[in-house]
């Protein structure tokens, strides 16, 4: 039996995939047209013709899609666009990066600071709670044109660069997430004296998994303790990623004026109101000429440890001129191999329009980032051959991935990024998901919190639709294909509240939260069915501060919350065979079903979030073919809760393998329970644990509270990773269970004197040790008892 996880968008989207049964599909799908064919039509034919024999093929299938061509036009477009993300740990200063860059474009008049006197508030963090918190909590989407300097010389070129702000804080990082997921490349900001931190890792790995290439800026230049030489070996060695300096600071800390430019060995200033006016010398400062000279020969030795054909030229001691030293940066950026870090002061207003030019001349344009789909009118039983290049050529059938929706008042925001192919506004395109047309009413171009109307956009760009429903991850075609894009990486809650509203409870209540559910897939909402409490979980506490107090704002729905919670999880460690019957004879009609398999550990697919399987390995119809998916749907229930400590269960095969049906007391509702009865009964042999939440947590003090920090992690059950001692500060990276670190932040600062800071990642989850997993699982059975 085959599973098609085609059109899957987060992993709920994978669970509810069906298996597929008959091959008599066939026929419908050889009858039916291509286009717009319904995609369950093609799902079943696709299933059908998969089990087909080999010598068939070619004969039945349709044929294979030819690739779209890129025009000369469509080149002259593409080598102009670029597509960013600028993300890193928190407060490094991304905000006010991409304020600097939406002035010095032109696209605001004033520039206004995260949390300035103004009252005003950067562009980017257009949310009222952004503003209050000084923080990021939403990305937010962006464009310009920037006139840039082309390295190489000659007159500027003109790009255009759609650009999306991230928030820093772990707690949003599905933000950060779907950002990279549709962007080319990015920029990778980084604190001039705080350098790598936790959640620079996070990112690096987020860009690592869909390989989007960076460039790194290293800001605060004017802050004491800058060094960007240090920084650049945290990004070598914590990273594991080449870098190295394409600019020097000229002057540092509150000296700090400008950078010179090792590619081309020139100083560049800011001057005039804002830093508006970048000035360009031959004269690099005397003193800095041969620091200039030794960081330019590094460059060029980094480059020839992952570039060949500077690897050469570096071994034959031969000249490397300024088109072969732009070409080697840009080609090993592209490809993922080396970053090149630049300098800076977004807050001083200096080195942000270098940095600009340095996105236009090394990252990469749309057609040099490769992106697949997944045609789903071809088999491929998991080889890959149904994988389809998209080719962002604007004649090309359209291919539109929607990766992040914002519910307003007047309807649904849809953010989609175009792969291939035009779309206009009014057109009608289709879903590939739901299998239904939809007609695009209004199609916009975001500028932080501003739709701007636009009538058509072509491919490689990000923009809006406008009152379209659909789910995130949704794929849009023109119809003619039957392309589907892959999921995205979704992590688990790990913290989860009791809520509930304040006075009576109003349908704002519901509605907020299933705005919120549906907006971010990391914030879940489910109902206790012992204590019938609303519980939400989220990827943090502040996560969930967050939508309380919008819910008050947005909602007038001020909410009274428990106790931030630990999101445990319940899984197996060892297969158990089932035989169970389900049947119940009361007067009428009875209920009866049987089924016989087992259930194994199925482990996580950190690329889409899979946790769980259904596996129909029946033969010869002994459970009849319409209870098949009522079992399934048992099984999904089951997996709701727990029987430990009634915690979701993930990480499970259910595998039915035979069973009995009766001709009258059969029923969907007795398979459905058989299937829930089946697994229950065989979870109890299954050897389940408890897993918890461990975070990654990383604490940064001055080196005399060194002794009392670690101390205080080692009380905490901490697996110290890493320690690193820098001039006076120490920072140590450690592995904690998420239930001992409540309270951590008023414990470490007491101990430092309010001078040490901690930052928490999520890492995974894990079994709990075994005796907590027994106090747990008899106060869960002391509370059970109590209530019934
Ligand atoms: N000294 C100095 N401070 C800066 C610089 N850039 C930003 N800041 C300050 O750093 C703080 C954080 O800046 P943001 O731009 O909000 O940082 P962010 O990375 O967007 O933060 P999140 O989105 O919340 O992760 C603010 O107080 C800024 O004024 C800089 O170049 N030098
Ligand atoms: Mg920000």
């Amino acid at each position: 039996m085959i599973h098609l996880a085609c059109c899957c968008s987060t992993s709920s989207a994978i669970r509810s995939t069906q298996p597929l049964r008959s091959s008599s599909y066939l026929s419908t799908f050889l009858s039916t047209r291509h286009r717009f064919l319904s995609s369950p039509q093609i799902r079943r034919a696709s299933a059908a013709t998969a089990t087909k024999p080999a010598s068939v093929e070619g004969s039945i299938y349709p044929p294979e899609p030819e690739l779209p061509q890129l025009l000369p036009a469509d080149h002259l477009r593409l080598d102009r666009q670029r597509n960013i993300g600028v993300s890193a740990h928190i407060d490094s200063g991304k905000t006010t990066l991409t304020e600097r860059v939406l002035f010095y474009t032109g696209r605001i008049r004033e520039i206004h600071e995260v949390r300035g006197r103004d009252q005003v508030g950067a562009k980017m963090d257009s949310m009222e709670l952004e503003r209050e918190k000084g923080i990021t909590i939403q990305s937010a989407a962006t464009y310009c044109d920037w006139e840039a300097s082309p390295a190489l010389g000659g007159p500027k070129k003109s790009y255009s660069i759609n650009i999306i702000d991230t928030p820093g804080h772990v707690d949003f990082t599905i933000e950060v997430e779907r950002a990279l997921r549709v962007l080319d490349g990015a920029i990778l900001v980084l604190c001039a004296v705080a350098g790598v931190q936790s959640q620079t890792i996070t990112v690096d790995r987020q860009m690592k998994r869909y390989n989007v290439p960076r460039i790194s800026f290293v800001n605060k230049m004017d802050r004491a303790g800058a060094n960007p030489y240090r920084i650049i070996n945290q990004i070598r060695q914590k990273l594991r990623v080449p870098a190295a300096a394409v600019q020097i600071p000229i002057g540092v800390e509150d000296e700090f004026k400008g950078v010179v430019d090792l590619v081309r060995m020139k100083a560049i200033y800011n001057q005039g109101p804002k830093g508006i006016d970048v000035v360009e010398s031959d004269t690099i400062p005397a003193d800095l000429v041969e620091l200039a000279q030794q960081k330019r020969l590094e460059l060029i030795e980094q480059l020839a440890e992952v570039d060949d054909e500077i690897a050469d030229l570096f071994l034959s001691e031969a000249e490397i001129t300024l088109p072969t030293l732009v070409a080697a940066i840009r080609r090993s950026t592209v490809a993922c191999k080396f970053t090149p870090v630049f300098v800076g002061s977004a807050i001083k207003n200096t080195g942000i329009q270098p940095l600009l030019d340095g996105v236009c001349e090394y990252l990469p344009t749309p057609s040099e980032a490769p992106v697949k789909a997944i045609d789903i009118s071809r088999p491929s039983e998991g080889t890959g051959a149904n994988e389809v290049p998209l080719v962002p050529a604007a004649k090309a059938p359209m291919v539109a991935l929607a990766f992040k929706l914002e519910e307003g008042r007047f309807g649904q925001l849809t953010y989609i990024r175009m792969y291939q192919g035009s779309l206009r506004k009014g057109q009608v395109i289709w879903n590939v998901r739901t299998d239904r047309k939809v007609k695009i009413p209004r199609l916009v171009r975001m500028h932080s919190n501003d739709m701007e109307d636009i009538e058509e956009i072509g491919p490689g760009e990000i923009c809006a639709i406008f009152g379209v429903d659909c789910a995130s991850g949704d794929t849009f075609t023109d119809g003619t294909t039957q392309y589907s894009m892959t999921s995205m990486y979704v992590p688990e809650p790990v913290v989860s509240l009791a809520i509930k509203p304040a006075g009576t409870e109003t349908p704002h209540f519901g509605r907020a939260l299933a705005r919120f559910q549906r907006e971010d897939p990391t914030f879940r909402v489910h109902i206790d069915n012992e204590s019938k409490e609303t519980i939400i979980s989220g990827m943090g506490e502040l996560h969930l501060e967050i939508y309380v107090e919008r819910m008050k704002r947005e909602y007038n729905t001020p909410c009274i919350t428990g106790k931030p919670r630990v999101a445990y999880r319940e899984t197996i460690t060892q297969r158990a065979d089932y035989h169970y019957t389900h049947k119940k004879q009361t007067g009428g009609a009875g209920q009866f079903g049987r089924v016989v398999g087992y259930i194994e550990p199925f482990e996580l697919d950190a690329e889409t979030g899979k946790d769980r399987e259904y596996v129909d390995k029946v033969r010869g119809g002994t459970v009849p073919e319409q209870y098949i998916p009522a079992v399934e749907k048992g099984f999904l229930d089951a997996m709701e809760k727990g029987t430990l400590i009634g915690a979701p269960i993930t990480g499970v095969r259910f595998v039915l393998q035979d069973g009995l049906a009766h001709v009258v007391d059969s029923s969907e509702l007795a398979f459905r329970l058989a299937g829930l009865g089946a697994f229950r009964d065989a979870y109890t042999r299954a050897a389940a644990v408890i897993m918890e939440p461990i975070m990654l947590v990383e604490v940064v003090a001055p080196i005399e509270f060194q002794g009392v920090v670690i101390g205080g992690l080692n009380q905490r059950k901490a697996t110290i990773v890493d320690t690193e001692i820098r001039d006076d500060e120490f920072t140590v990276s450690c592995e904690i269970p998420l239930s001992d670190m409540f309270g951590y932040s008023g414990q470490l600062r007491g101990m430092t004197q309010g001078k040490g800071e901690f930052s928490m990642e999520y890492k995974t989850h894990l079994p709990v040790l075994p005796n907590i997993q027994r106090e747990m699982v008899e106060a869960y059975k002391k509370k059970i008892g109590q209530k019934s």
